[in-house]
């Protein structure tokens, strides 16, 4: 398929690179000019990268980037035809993307969400998984673009369905990340090295996938970015709004809201949001140590 590629950041790039890689024809835009990926076309806004496009796949930042790259001056939107469909992998506000929907959907083209989860890692291996909001026929179409760059697509329903089934996945993250790091922190306080409790924690009822993946990491005290604790501070954001425009309280995530507020006062913002146990750390006056580390 003839795809516009518009994002690549941490994400974007290795995504837009396994749809070349499958053989799809894509032309990519980003932000600051110079990041390119091998084998496509480079557009010189979003709307010239989307001319002539079967598919517009968004993947940046926030909710205004996303209003930026399509409804800004030079956006998609300019481009936008019947028969087009826009994707949108970032992850945003579920209301503002109604909102977009309706303003794509006005052009005769189609919208889709398909916010994603499975870190860098997960991108780079192709094997992300989408979780899609929009018209089932659409999401059909595009099978073989899912396919290129993860092995699941689970679908929430009508459009904005798969922003808010992320934005409670996240919640689920950031709640299992912090009570893994309070556990090590009071562990390490008390004796118990990392490395003799993780096992037990693998082992247990306690078990996650979020232990498996960031254990390593933090067992070697590399908080290099797989995922920005800045994106998981806006994810954070997005939640505690969605939850508010429904009435729902969330008492623990607010209280994971202040970590994260004194984790960007640190300036951790473009660490990996495993990064927050290095609060925890400070606060008890001790470090969370693998051989690896030691
Ligand atoms: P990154 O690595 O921070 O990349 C963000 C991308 O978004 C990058 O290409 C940015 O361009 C682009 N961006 C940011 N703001 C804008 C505006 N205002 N206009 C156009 N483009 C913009 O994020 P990830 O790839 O890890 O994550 C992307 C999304 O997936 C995000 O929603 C996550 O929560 C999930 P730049 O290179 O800075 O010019």
């Amino acid at each position: 398929m003839r795809v516009a590629f518009l994002g690549l950041g941490i994400m974007g790039r290795p995504m837009a690179a396994n749809l070349v890689k499958a053989g799809h024809e894509l032309t990519v835009w980003n932000r600051t000019p110079g990041k390119q990926v091998e084998g496509a076309g480079v557009g010189a806004t979003p709307a010239e990268a989307a001319h002539d496009a079967e598919v517009v796949w968004i993947c940046v930042s926030d909710t205004k980037a996303v209003e930026q790259v399509l409804f800004g001056s030079q956006g998609a939107e300019e481009s936008l035809a019947e028969g087009m469909i826009v994707v949108d992998s970032s992850t945003i506000s579920p209301s503002a993307t109604r909102k977009f929907a309706e303003r794509v959907k006005a052009r005769g083209a189609q919208y889709v969400d398909a916010p994603v989860t499975g870190s860098k890692m997960g991108a780079e291996d192709g094997q992300l998984i989408f979780i899609a909001g929009g018209d089932e026929a659409i999401i059909e179409r595009i099978q073989p673009l899912f396919h290129a760059m993860g092995k699941q697509v689970f679908r929430m329903g009508e459009t904005s369905k798969g922003q808010a089934a992320k934005l409670v996945m996240n919640l689920q993250i950031a709640l299992i990340y912090e009570g893994f790091a309070e556990a090590l922190t009071l562990a390490t306080k008390l004796g118990v090295s990392a490395e003799t409790l993780i096992p037990l924690i693998q082992a247990s009822m306690v078990r996650s996938g979020v232990v498996d993946y960031k254990a390593p990491f933090v067992l070697k005290r590399d908080f290099s970015p797989n995922f920005p604790l800045r994106l998981m501070y806006k994810d954070i954001h997005l939640t505690l709004d969605a939850a508010k425009e429904v009435r729902v309280k969330l008492p623990a995530l607010e209280t994971v809201e202040e970590i994260y507020d004194l984790a960007m006062e640190e300036g951790h913002q473009d660490l990996d949001y495993a990064a927050t146990l290095t609060l925890l750390e400070k606060w008890a006056g001790v470090e969370v140590k693998g051989a690896a580390a030691s």
